[in-house]
């Protein structure tokens, strides 16, 4: 998969790109990430300007339409792959586990990350991208929700993950709405918290429903909307 993220702050990518598992992926060509700076097709103002304020009033600055339909002109036309578009902003559709697995399944994706009080509306008018939010927060940018969606699709590519850590049973993936169960590893007691009993037992069947009972609370409590008939992602 091809990855291109528009940004007015490619920096802020900088140490994430570079540890643990993103750049495993990278250097073993499961994925490749591009980021490009959207002043760099700017009008050759002295100040590389890209932004400007809201005709009709208000607070803050809008990222402007020529630069960012030109950046993404540009940056398409690096590879011949259609790219899927998306563009961060807290008014978009909410990504989930379905979106992610679904963005996973694309071989190229072009990121459009806001700034500011967001874009020129005509810049979704005229590139017609999926509008992705990751929660009902404001962020100061797109950058940090860029950043959990190629966390989410990345780890869902084929090879990024081992067998041993494997996504099928992640709470939220398809065909799984249920949390996941707790679990423990050594030592058996801490400060008089013990491993409960059944998971030394060594009867797996016994472990098998202790755990699916846990999901099962743990949902109840936490996140019952998730066992809601018509939830949307059942
Ligand atoms: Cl995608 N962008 C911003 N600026 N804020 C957000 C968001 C995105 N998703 C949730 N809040």
């Amino acid at each position: 998969m091809r990855l291109d993220i528009v940004t007015l702050f490619p920096a802020i990518f900088d140490g994430y790109l570079t540890q643990s598992l993103l750049d495993k992926a990278i250097q073993r060509e499961l994925v490749q990430i591009h980021r490009h700076n959207l002043r760099d097709w700017a009008e050759n103002t002295p100040h590389r300007k890209v932004d400007d304020r809201p005709f009709g009033g208000g607070p803050g600055m809008l990222i402007q339409v020529e630069p960012t339909v030109t950046c993404v002109d540009s940056v398409e036309a690096m590879d011949p792959r259609p790219a899927r578009r998306i563009l961060l902003t807290p008014q978009g559709k909410r990504f989930d586990q379905r979106m992610a697995e679904d963005f996973a399944t694309s071989e190229r994706v072009l990121m459009l990350c806001g700034r500011y009080e967001g874009f020129d509306q005509r810049v979704v008018d005229i590139l017609q991208p999926e509008e992705v939010s990751i929660g009902d927060f404001v962020l100061n940018g797109g950058e940090v929700a860029a950043m959990v969606i190629v966390d989410a699709v990345v780890r869902l590519l084929p090879g990024v993950l081992g067998d041993e850590n494997s996504s099928i049973d992640d709470s939220f993936s398809r065909g799984n709405r249920l949390l996941e169960f707790p679990q423990y590893t050594r030592p058996r007691e801490f400060r008089d918290h013990a491993v409960p009993d059944v998971l030394l037992s060594g009867d797996h069947k016994a472990i098998a429903k202790w755990r699916d009972q846990q999901s099962l609370d743990r949902t109840q409590k936490r996140r019952s909307d998730l066992l809601e008939p018509d939830n949307e992602n059942n």
